[in-house]
């Protein structure tokens, strides 16, 4: 694929929508009714996002930036010279811009996202601002399998793998363990993983990040209905279903559902799909882990455990693991 010109490279291997209707038209027909929270991210949803993150109640975000604001010097003494790093799931392309404001010279960015216009908008204003390090794009789902291309060996610094913002607690534990043995592959031997767990805390505080009083969760969970009728066709009314999160114990997740406000029919792609009063189409997990529990998880991915650092309320945690 061309770059644009202030780019090293551009990889365009976004998903065919045809993988949505797939998936979509999958998830309604099965028991209990399902999608995957990567379909949040249309350019709507992204900017959705982006504003959960400035939100009283999502902890998340602000936590995790203080604390890769104050481990800047850690993180670059672990480094050394030359990183190259690889961001899964890079989003506004905020958070990225701690670690290459603190790292020593480092060579290189390679951005992965889904989302294709805000990968190119995002990863190009980082150009800009940083002209010396070269940076590359890929617009990829990154729950796939996926190698590097050929242009992305830029310097013979460490490969860091950098996976902010709790994206891994979107996989149940066992597709986040295989997840991970796929990125200790993809940076290989001596390369390593620096990744931001969300960690378990009190359910009150876990139902409030994901029901803020803006309501901003909920236009966020309802835009996945919207991005159907718009990109699908789907006959469905949006006002039917209302935004239910919660924090389940037993599985240390939040789960995200939309629940149908009557009886009612979804219809997709020539099938109609009943939906009961009180039924819900479950939307998203996000799994929190105790730090051992974590550490763990890794280790059986392949990793070696380095470094962990908390908040000083122990709401979210950073972890540097060794391929
Ligand atoms: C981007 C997956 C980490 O699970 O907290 C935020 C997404 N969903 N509010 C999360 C999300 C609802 C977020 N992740």
């Amino acid at each position: 694929n061309r770059a644009p010109a202030d780019l090293a490279f551009f990889e365009d291997l976004e998903p065919p929508l045809g993988d949505f209707l797939a998936d979509a038209s999958a998830g309604l027909a099965s028991a209990p009714k399902t999608l995957s929270p990567k379909y949040f991210y249309d350019q709507r949803g992204s900017e959705l996002f982006e504003g959960i993150c400035e939100t009283r109640e999502y902890y998340v975000t602000r936590t995790e930036i203080a604390l890769l604001e104050k481990l800047g010097p850690a993180f670059a003494e672990k480094a050394g010279k030359g990183t190259r790093i690889i961001e899964y799931g890079s989003g506004a392309g905020v958070k990225i811009r701690t670690l290459l404001d603190a790292l020593d010279e480092p060579a290189a960015y390679i951005a992965i996202d889904i989302s294709r216009e805000h990968l190119l908008g995002a990863t190009r204003t980082l150009a800009a601002d940083y002209p010396h390090i070269a940076m590359g794009a890929i617009c990829a789902d990154f729950t796939a399998p996926l190698t590097l291309p050929p242009e992305a060996a830029i310097g013979n610094g460490l490969a860091l793998g950098f996976l902010p913002g709790s994206t891994i607690g979107n996989f149940s534990p066992e597709m986040a363990e295989l997840f991970l043995s796929r990125i200790a592959a993809m940076l290989g031997k001596g390369g390593a993983l620096l990744i931001g767990v969300d960690l378990k805390k009190d359910k009150a505080v876990l139902d409030a990040a994901y029901n803020d009083a803006a309501g901003l969760t909920a236009a966020f969970n309802l835009n996945i209905l919207k991005r159907m009728q718009n990109e699908l066709g789907a006959v469905l009314e949006p006002d039917n279903f209302m935004h239910k999160a919660f924090f389940n114990e037993e599985k240390g997740r939040i789960e995200m559902h939309l629940e149908s406000l009557c009886d009612q029919a979804v219809e997709l792609g020539g099938t109609r799909y009943p939906f009961a009063k009180g039924e819900t189409l479950h939307t998203e997990n996000s799994h929190k882990y105790t730090v051992e529990e974590f550490t763990r998880l890794a280790e059986k991915a392949g990793f070696a455990a380095d470094t962990v650092w908390t908040d000083e309320n122990d709401y979210f945690s950073l972890h540097w693991l060794n391929v």
